[in-house]
């Protein structure tokens, strides 16, 4: 029987983190929600319901809590067709629609589906590192992406388990995308309509993106710093 496993990045989720995995248990059959360094209970949150917790000692950054969680699931020998499903933890109630995701590539029309979701309107940034990372990925994969950095995806297992390493930080999607491709895999995007919590234009959004625009840049180049299925 084909399972799907959810794979959850949280770090200081606490008011979302709950209705996330709530969410996700009516159609993923098993999920880690990986919180590193939190200042908040979001593990204790997730494990209340009922999700399997880990936590990171030191803070480590996406890319590396995603390589934590994939481990774990590849511990549970998932088969070639299993889905592992990538849902942030901020998405909330929301993370419901991923189900969409679930089945495009359980239908077989692609080996990795990910989420279109609503434009972010004033709530987002002015989409700079969006508009950048599209232009690395069709140069480097030959494919327009309406989302280049959708964290909302799911893989089947057997395309996933061929990457040997992950982009870095906030480089993780848009490097994935183009091994994946490179490799082969159908990649296909699906409208969902999820949400999350938006950094926007404050500081700390201009600040985040800073950093998500540098990590797009060293995935594009060929970084890949994080492991998988040795560290996380
Ligand atoms: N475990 C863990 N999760 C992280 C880390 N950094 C980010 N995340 C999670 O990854 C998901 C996406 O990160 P966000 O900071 O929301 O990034 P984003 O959605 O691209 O940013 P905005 O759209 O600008 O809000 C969220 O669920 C975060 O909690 C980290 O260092 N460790
Ligand atoms: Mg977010």
């Amino acid at each position: 029987m084909r399972r799907v496993f959810a794979v959850v990045p949280a770090h200081n989720e606490s008011p979302t983190i709950r209705d996330t995995v709530r969410a996700l248990w009516d159609f993923v059959d098993d999920m880690v929600v990986v919180a590193d360094a939190c200042r908040d209970d979001t593990a204790k949150r997730a494990q209340e319901a009922g999700a399997t917790v880990l936590i990171r000692s030191g803070r480590g950054d996406k890319a590396r809590a995603l390589a934590l969680g994939l481990n774990w699931v590849a511990a549970q020998s998932p088969g070639r067709n299993d889905v592992v499903l990538l849902v942030d933890g901020d998405t909330g109630d929301s993370a419901r629609e991923a189900v969409k995701l679930v089945e495009a590539v359980v239908g077989g029309e692609a080996d990795m589906a990910v989420g279109v979701l609503p434009p972010a309107g004033r709530h987002g940034g002015f989409g700079l590192v969006a508009r950048f990372a599209r232009w690395v990925l069709r140069r480097q994969t030959g494919m327009v992406f309406r989302a280049p950095l959708s964290g909302q995806r799911a893989v089947r297992w057997s395309a996933l388990h061929g990457l040997s390493a992950l982009a870095g930080g906030f480089g993780v999607e848009v490097g994935m995308t183009i091994d994946l491709v490179r490799a082969g895999a159908r990649v296909q995007e699906v409208e969902v309509s999820m949400t999350h919590r938006y950094t926007g234009r404050s500081w700390r959004g201009f600040l985040h993106r800073a950093r998500q625009g540098w990590h797009v840049l060293m995935a594009s180049v060929g970084w890949r710093g994080v492991r998988l299925w040795t560290d996380g």
